[in-house]
């Protein structure tokens, strides 16, 4: 038929594998028959991506015509991984891929293999995102994520001698498939300049801040595929570019090199990925990435209100909530604030009525040395109006507190917004707080410190606004895709429905005993084990025995995550081979992989630890396969993929009281994994909800923690305890640095500090107990894959569609925006 306007869409589309020629050929240009992957996978990807795009039309179609309330999701961070085979799998395309890729012998996991990592994030904040963004548009939520388009992602961490060394990851230097520019949709951005003060035509006085150096926010879409229900929600990243007025002057003046100087100074603030996962540095640069996003992304908001509504702002806090995603998006509060008042003329209480009744507030981080502080000078000096409108908040919040608390001069010292010094500095959880009208926490136990402690006088005053949502992760990529020989497991036995439902997946809890399922359970196991052992081998070069225990811990290196606990004990366990007493031991390999924010020297310490004891362990001769012990290098979501279906025992071992939530305890529990974890962040809810019979406890609890530090004495319990002492020795002996001696003094004598905050050596002994007590379950098979069973049959609660529902109906209140489900 000849082609119209009217017709439809999908009648343009061909058949994939003919898609897939087409792309090959006449969008990359590439004219013979063997190309290499990177092609295949761009063409692929080209070819899939229309088909996903045919669906993001009509939802945008769907939003635009509703009238529910949106959300606009905040985030510094989304840790996408990669998109093909989600897109693949969420359209049900996997036949018609496969099919496409056969016409030149392909396979698609080797073609999948040429997509980099979206890697926009450091780590469990930034996945949460992205698994956030896969359960809204699979509950049809009306959700648009904002976020930076970074063109260099998470930096590649490579081992030399030992120590980790990091390089720029360039994940766009061969384009990117999955974005669309919106060039349409810019918006300008200011910086520096002064409030210009005046009265206006109708008497009226306004504030408008002049003399500011602009720049533009470019926007790049990328569509986030719903699980085969014909809808693709939007996360929407920001490219910072100058504006072409900037250059023009510098022209002007004759200037031309100043010119492409500014140029790249304004494409500066979206270059690069802050390397920190729990603490800032106060870099000037990082405040303006955080307001460069908050502006770009709330004009965008107000722009598309005005074209619908006009200049009527009456319904838009009823319409619009903004989620954002621990502080880093703080600045909204003044930037929503400022652009009502500044830009739309509304007055004061008009402006915090809509501000404070849209913005919401997530918590992530329970370490006082996380808590975003931006100092006052640097604040009026790149933001001055800003800064004019949070010291107004602080008044008024301030005058309130007096009339709640008369008198109470202490309590306005410690809430106010400014905290008072040499330095003055604005405390930006504080003004989330008082700017949202909800503020949660991710996992019960930490809300609940969050309520009791860091927030304790802000709960006292409003109670109304704190509440939980416990973390979740999507099991589309940490199940379904993942683990592709589970998936066909649970498919024959309970069916299809836990994909988009997953707590369905506890009708697998009476298979737990059956022993036929339970051979079919640990068959999977085998191979998701082996296919481990070869990446391992492939990235490490050290070769994994697929019959021993599986043992791992991956996650940012941080003292409090204590992965120092767990090479004590892969030494304990050394030191008792090496002694012959290897009673009731099994074999294991035990697996550790993250990533050392670059300026943290005693994470990256440790990371040297790990490879020191790993090449003296593995090469003992006395170890005859006992043990292994590797440091997977370059840490990332693609990697995760593979070995979180292998894993066989999930460490969650941080210092009770610490560790917010985790969501890798949620992957590894999902694809049956056993945990060993303390009673922190979501692990108590992983306990309940497995059943404490199938987790193992070790360690102090959070008020345990609190006790124990009033008197902790660190070198009384290693000289009472002969297996703690002797790994002491080994270590501080110099038995693993040999060559360079001296170099874990500072481990040691943080182990041996009664300030140690992480309490290891107090927890060491329960943590050996704990883990001899999960080497004789291993040693009894049918044991283990009965508890593995019913760990993955009670995971259904840590599904992100639980989370983001409870978002949607709890904080947000949005209903999904249906259309039919398909295939
Ligand atoms: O909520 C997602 C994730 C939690 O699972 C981790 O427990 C927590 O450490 C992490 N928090 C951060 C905080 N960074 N800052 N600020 O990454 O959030």
């Amino acid at each position: 038929p000849k082609a119209t306007p009217s017709m439809p869409i999908a009648d343009i589309l061909a058949p994939l594998p003919e898609e897939l020629r087409r792309h090959l050929y006449f969008t990359l240009g590439h004219f013979t028959d063997k190309a290499d992957d990177a092609y295949y996978y761009r063409a692929l990807a080209t070819a899939v991506r229309d088909r996903v795009t045919k669906h993001w039309g009509a939802t945008r179609k769907r939003f635009a015509e509703s009238n529910e309330r949106r959300v606009h999701y905040f985030s510094l961070e989304f840790l996408l991984g990669r998109s093909l085979n989600n897109a693949i799998q969420n359209l049900g395309l996997d036949e018609d891929a496969r099919l496409a890729l056969h016409q030149y012998g392909l396979k698609l996991e080797e073609i999948e293999e040429s997509e980099p990592d979206a890697g926009l994030g450091n780590g469990g904040l930034g996945r949460l995102a992205a698994c956030f963004l896969d359960s809204c548009a699979n509950l049809q939520l009306p959700v648009v994520g904002y976020g930076i388009r970074y063109e260099f992602g998470m930096f590649h961490q490579y081992i030399e001698d030992g120590r980790q060394v990091e390089a720029p990851d360039h994940w766009l230097r061969e384009g990117n498939p999955w974005e669309i520019e919106r060039p349409e949709n810019t918006r300008t951005i200011k910086f520096y300049g002064h409030t210009h003060r005046g009265i206006n035509d109708q008497g009226k006085p306004f504030s408008k801040w002049v003399g500011t150096h602009d720049l533009l926010a470019v926007p790049y879409d990328m569509p986030i595929p719903g699980y085969k229900n014909e809808t693709v929600n939007t996360l929407r990243l920001w490219k910072a570019e100058a504006t072409d007025v900037f250059n023009l002057e510098e022209f002007n003046s004759g200037n031309y090199p100043d010119a492409v100087v500014q140029k790249n100074n304004a494409e500066q603030i979206s270059m690069v990925l802050y390397p920190n996962d729990a603490s800032e540095n106060g870099k000037e640069l990082r405040l303006k990435q955080q307001y460069f996003l908050v502006s770009a992304s709330l004009q965008d908001v107000l722009a598309k209100w005005v074209d619908q509504h006009g200049d009527d702002f009456t319904d838009f806090g009823k319409l619009n909530c903004f989620q954002l995603n621990d502080t880093h998006p703080a600045s909204a509060v003044p930037e929503l604030m400022r652009l009502l008042m500044d830009e739309h003329g509304l007055d004061w209480d008009q402006a915090w009525k809509i501000t404070s009744g849209c913005m919401a507030y997530t918590n992530h981080t329970l370490l006082p040395e996380a808590l975003e502080r931006w100092s006052v000078s640097l604040f009026s000096r790149l933001l001055p109006r800003l800064l004019e409108i949070i010291f107004e908040i602080n008044e008024r919040f301030l005058a309130e507190v007096t009339k709640l608390y008369p008198g109470d001069m202490e309590l306005r010292r410690r809430v106010s917004l400014v905290e008072e010094g040499d330095q003055p500095h604005i405390r930006m959880a504080y003004l989330s707080i008082v700017g949202s009208f909800s503020v949660n926490g991710v996992a019960a136990l930490h809300t609940e410190l969050l309520k009791s402690g860091l927030f304790s006088d802000f709960y006292a005053m409003w109670p109304e606004k704190f509440n939980n949502k416990t973390n979740g992760v999507t099991q589309r990529r940490w199940l379904s895709h993942c683990n592709p020989d589970l998936r066909n497991l649970l498919y024959e036995t309970i069916g299809t429905g836990w994909e988009s439902d997953l707590g369905q997946i506890e009708k697998l809890v009476p298979y737990a005993d059956d022993p036929a399922f339970q051979k079919k359970w640990s068959d999977v196991k085998q191979r998701n084990k082996q296919r481990l052992a070869q990446y391992v081998k492939a990235n490490t070069g050290v070769e994994f025995n697929t019959s021993a225990l599986f043992d791992v811990q991956v996650k940012r290196i941080h003292e409090y995550k204590r992965q120092l606990l767990n090479v004590l004990h892969v030494v304990h366990l050394y030191d008792r081979i090496r002694r012959g007493d290897t009673e009731g031991m099994v074999p294991r390999c035990v697996l550790i992989g993250g990533k050392a924010a670059p300026g943290y020297h005693v994470a990256k310490l440790i990371v040297k630890l790990i490879n020191n004891v790993g090449s003296v362990v593995n090469s003992d001769p006395m170890n005859k396969d006992m043990l292994k012990l590797v440091f997977f290098p370059n840490y990332r979501v693609s990697s995760m993929e593979i070995i979180c279906p292998g894993t066989e025992l999930s460490e969650q071992i941080s210092t009770a009281g610490k560790e917010a939530s985790g969501t890798g305890n949620m992957k590894f529990m999902m694809n049956g994994a056993l945990t060993i974890g303390t009673l922190d962040g979501a692990n108590i809810e992983i306990r309940e909800k497995a059943g404490e019979e199938n987790f193992f406890l070790f360690g102090l609890d959070a008020d345990g923690v609190v006790a124990t530090k009033k008197d902790y004495d660190p070198n009384a319990i290693i000289s009472k305890d002969e297996d703690i002492r002797r790994v002491m020795e080994l270590i501080e002996g110099g038995h693993f640095n040999a060559t360079e001696p001296g170099i874990f003094d500072l481990l040691t004598s943080g182990l041996r500090n009664p300030h140690d905050q992480w309490l290891t050596i107090a927890d060491f002994r329960s943590y050996i107990d704990a883990q001899a007590e999960a080497a004789k379950t291993y040693s009894d098979q049918k044991l283990w894959n009965r508890m593995s069973i019913l760990n993955s049959a009670t995971s259904g609660w840590f599904s992100s569609d639980r989370t983001i529902g409870q978002y949607a109906d709890e904080i947000w209140k949005a209903k999904p925006l249906g259309a039919a489900k398909s295939g």
